[in-house]
């Protein structure tokens, strides 16, 4: 309490010092108003010691007057022969000239700068952190991206999902057919089937966030919105393993990303990832997609938070082939949908409580919404920010794509209670990855980044069930891994209550990456054969020594899964597939 009263006084001294002018610190430059011309004013200034140094800008009769002899940055205004100028009848007036303490606004200017016509522009608050105002304290840079050039020309982006709307206003601008296929109708046209319940309006809804064009007069402004946009309709029918392989491969060359808002049920108790065909056709796309650089594949990290569900039992997001995109709220709180684990990559704002805002896009039925929620809001941004960056940088690899990602996201105010600095340096979370995107960090370290050496594979059969010693395969120099970026761990594992297992990795390093958490509906009894979990917490350590896994068999007393589980299908925007499980047939660790 005393501190505080201090304080309070001295502030009102230093508001009452500034009325009186007591703290202006003078300069030896004078403005000074001469009616009779150059001349005069010359023949005025050396009369007192002065050197004219020409006229204000331009202000008539207004001189800048220059005195070499006055202290300069004095304390006090200038008495002796200053003060007869003033008095000369040549003189109208004369200014002794005060620095006056000017601080460079950059939050507040640059923003402010960039203004378009979209109606939906100014409710885009995930674009205008850096507004003083704004309750999300730390910005995405996407308007900074925007500002050094960068919008996504010539990069080619696709939704796969349940179609999108290509003759809506706002993206038939950027739409591209050659980007887009129907899988469900097996056609060309990826145009969602309408009907009463607006069953299909996620691609449509994902796809404006990324390219819709910008200062048309029309709903938002993509994050890229000089892109190139398609749709893959593949949700709207059976899914298969065909359907998505067939998916992740149409046009490869000529498509550089494709986002996901999709994956396995959110219940909390499936285990679940991609088909045989599915995962030849994601090695395919970084094998081969992009002229041998490497498909782009970004995907949504899972809303089954509510469900107690672990995006770690979620074989897309945790596969080592797609960037996984987690989503915090517009105060960096955590989302009742958030699913953590360990492959998570990056963060971006989305929807949170009833009073935070959702993320306005392009509507089925050529509208506009600002209700688009859950991490299905987050693949499409950082798709987005991904085509600047390969706007930035056409070279880059698939894995490039992803070091620059772990190096440029900040976990700046998201709250966790679980970050953590890895031995490399990189802090890190099981909720929000390595942190909320910086998409002008992207760009600028793009434009100058060196491609990574090839990938190193070094794979390990435990002598142990649960530790391992290896030297990061050095005996090999083919396989050699010098510093990890993904940790694979493949395991083997029977239980009679699969929701009771937690799981850690201890790196040689010492730093802990939780697997697998416990998922209190998941009471299979079928456990994890041959379940590949994924970190990339260890990005940048040294592979060489022991790794650790800790099992934890923690018994529980099921609640009632009724209550918990009737908000799944209300808000479950990430929309789920359903589809059998497979099982591959050999055990081993790959980092
Ligand atoms: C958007 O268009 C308006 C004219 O309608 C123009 O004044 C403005 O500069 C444009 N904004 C941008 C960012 O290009
Ligand atoms: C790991 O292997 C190295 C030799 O490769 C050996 O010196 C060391 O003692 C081993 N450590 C453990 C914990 O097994
Ligand atoms: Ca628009
Ligand atoms: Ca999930």
């Amino acid at each position: 309490m005393r501190l505080l009263l201090f304080a309070a006084v001295l502030l009102t001294r230093c508001a009452r010092s500034a009325v009186s002018g007591h703290g202006d610190v003078y300069t030896n430059h004078w403005a000074v108003r001469v009616t009779g011309g150059p001349q005069q004013a010359d023949r005025v200034a050396a009369k007192y010691g002065y050197v004219n140094l020409g006229q204000i800008g331009s202000l008539d009769h207004h001189y800048h007057f220059h005195h070499s002899r006055v202290v300069r940055r004095a304390a006090y205004s200038q008495k002796g022969p200053h003060r007869f100028i003033h008095m000369d009848p040549e003189v109208e007036w004369a200014q002794q000239q005060i620095i006056k303490p000017r601080v460079k606004r950059f939050t507040q200017n640059e923003p402010n700068s960039v203004h378009f016509n979209d109606p939906k522009w100014s409710n885009m608050w995930y674009i205008h952190c850096n507004d003083r105002t704004s309750p999300c304290r730390s910005d995405m840079n996407v308007m900074a991206a925007w500002q050094r050039g960068y919008t996504g020309k010539n990069v080619v982006v696709t939704i796969m999902d349940d179609g999108i709307e290509r003759n809506h206003p706002d993206l038939v601008q950027n739409y591209d057919h050659l980007a887009s296929y129907d899988i469900n109708g097996n056609d060309h046209d990826p145009t969602p089937r309408y009907d009463f319940r607006n069953e299909n309006i996620h691609g449509t809804r994902c796809a404006g966030e990324v390219a819709a064009a910008a200062n048309n007069s029309h709903c938002i402004v993509g994050i890229a919105f000089n892109a190139r946009i398609g749709g893959i309709r593949m949700l709207d029918g059976d899914v298969t393993d065909m359907v998505e392989a067939k998916s992740l491969g149409i046009r490869p060359d000529y498509i550089d990303i494709y986002s996901a808002s999709w994956g396995p049920k959110d219940d909390g108790k499936t285990v679940d990832g991609p088909g045989p065909l599915t995962k030849q056709a994601f090695e395919q796309g970084i094998k081969r997609g992009r002229k041998g650089l490497g498909s782009i594949f970004v995907w949504a990290s899972g809303n089954g938070g509510r469900q107690g569900d672990h995006c770690s039992c979620d074989g897309y997001t945790s596969s080592i082939y797609t960037i996984s995109i987690s989503s915090t709220t517009e105060h960096g709180n955590r989302p009742w949908y958030l699913e953590a684990c360990s492959s998570i990559i990056a963060t971006t704002y989305s929807s949170g409580e009833f009073n935070e805002r959702r993320i306005v896009t392009t509507d089925l039925r050529h509208r506009c919404t600002d209700s688009h929620t859950g991490t299905s809001v987050s693949a499409p941004i950082v798709a987005g920010i991904v085509a600047l960056t390969l706007e930035a940088n056409r070279l880059l690899t698939w894995r490039d794509v992803q070091h620059l990602l772990v190096k440029t996201s900040r976990p700046v105010h998201l709250k966790a209670d679980d970050w953590k600095t890895n031995a490399a340096g990189h802090r890190v979370s099981h909720l929000y990855g390595f942190g909320l995107v910086d998409a002008e960090a992207m760009v600028v370290e793009a434009s100058k980044w060196t491609t990574v050496p090839p990938q190193h594979i070094c794979t390990q059969i435990p002598e142990r069930q649960t530790s391992i010693n290896t030297t990061g395969c050095s005996e090999n120099p083919g396989q050699h891994v010098s510093y990890l970026e993904h940790v694979v761990v493949r395991v083997i594992m029977v239980h009679q209550r699969r929701g009771d297992l937690e799981i850690n990795l201890i790196s040689p390093s010492g730093t802990k990456s939780q697997l697998l958490a416990k998922r209190q509906f998941d009471s299979s009894n079928e456990g994890f054969r041959n379940w590949e979990f994924m970190s990339v917490h260890f990005w940048g350590e040294s592979a060489e020594g022991t790794w650790t896994l800790e099992v934890t068999d923690t018994p529980s007393k099921l609640r009632n899964p009724e209550v918990l589980g009737k908000y799944t299908e209300r808000y479950n925007s990430r929309k789920p597939l359903k589809k059998p499980q497979r099982v591959d047939a050999y055990s081993s660790w790959d980092f």
